[in-house]
């Protein structure tokens, strides 16, 4: 079998500080779902980065918190699991965003890793050289790290960089995935997650994190290439189902609109989407439900 250059590379670090867009902007599609809402990923997973001389396999973790639900504890297990058996753990810090208790929690964890260790600066866009530089004087007090990366993943700033940064710490090996497999996430999965994603970006303070989406049934027309998607999108209360569906609808068929834009071009063809928006009360504190939603390590 041709050796390259290959293996695992996996992104931690606090919510919110740029994981998931920086996995979407390496592989140059988008495989994770993003928003201003800390906690916005809920699953590990993995994006294949395949190229002629290297095979680089990005991890994209939940944000390590401080849980405060049977959820944010399973988060937070699932992301610290993702550091066994990695080539590279990379400690992702959010450059307008002061280092402080989060990180120091987020580094001890990586210091007790084997992986070789690197220091990612993300959104350096938002900030002056000189901040740069103090933040990453900062971050690198709080553990031992083979390489630091500076960049901005919404420019796309030094975005090669980081990549030929990661393909430098990587062994020779085996191409582990398929050529052309870009993500290991189930197509539901990912449906779910980009409806969800939607939801997030339309709604605020506490209503986000009371969402979970599921597809309830997925059908493809062949004839029609249309495929039929219907989803159900869980709160915790009525107040929030109320704030989803919006006065007359408008809400929820917003977010219908803007979900099936982006279900068409992960499917390539017509796209039928059907919300409908339903409460199950406390679901966040109930191991079980959670498990049903398939988040985390799905316990
Ligand atoms: N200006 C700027 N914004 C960024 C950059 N990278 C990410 N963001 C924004 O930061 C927010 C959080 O990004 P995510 O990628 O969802 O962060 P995350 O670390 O995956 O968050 P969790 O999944 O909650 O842990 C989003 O609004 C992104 O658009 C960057 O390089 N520059
Ligand atoms: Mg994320």
């Amino acid at each position: 079998m041709t050796q390259v250059r290959s293996g695992f590379v996996v992104l931690i670090g606090r919510p919110n500080t740029g994981k998931s867009t920086l996995l979407n902007a390496v592989v140059g599609s988008k495989i994770a779902i993003t928003s201003d809402t800390p906690q916005t990923t809920r699953h590990r997973l993995r994006a294949v980065l395949d190229r002629e001389d290297a095979q680089v396999i990005l991890v994209d973790t939940p944000g390590l918190h401080k849980p405060h639900d049977a959820l944010g504890e399973e988060l937070n297990r699932s992301a610290l699991m993702a550091l066994n058996d990695v080539d590279v753990a990379c400690m992702v810090v959010d450059a307008s965003q002061p280092v402080g208790k989060g990180d120091e929690w987020v580094a001890r964890h990586m210091a007790a890793s084997s992986a070789r260790k690197v220091l990612v600066l993300t959104k350096i866009d938002l900030v002056g050289q000189d901040e740069a530089e103090r933040q990453i004087i900062r971050a690198k007090r709080l553990v031992e790290f083979d390489d630091v990366i500076a960049l901005s993943a919404v420019s796309g700033f030094n975005v090669d960089g980081f990549v030929a940064g990661m393909i430098e710490l990587l062994p020779e090996g085996p191409r582990y995935f398929p050529r052309d497999m870009e993500t290991d996430q189930p197509v539901e999965v990912m449906i779910a997650e980009f409806v969800r994603e939607k939801v997030l970006r339309s709604t605020y303070d506490e209503v986000p994190h009371s969402v979970g989406v599921v597809i309830d049934d997925l059908a493809y027309d062949e004839e029609r290439d249309l495929t039929s998607i219907y989803a159900v999108v869980f709160v915790e209360r009525d107040s929030q189902k109320g704030i989803i569906v919006g006065k007359g609808g408008e809400k929820i068929k917003h977010i219908g609109t803007e979900a099936r834009k982006d279900l068409e071009r992960l499917l390539g063809g017509h796209v039928f989407l059907d919300l409908v928006v339903k409460v199950k009360r406390h679901w966040r504190r109930d191991a079980s439900q959670i498990r049903r939603f398939g988040y985390g390590e799905g316990l």
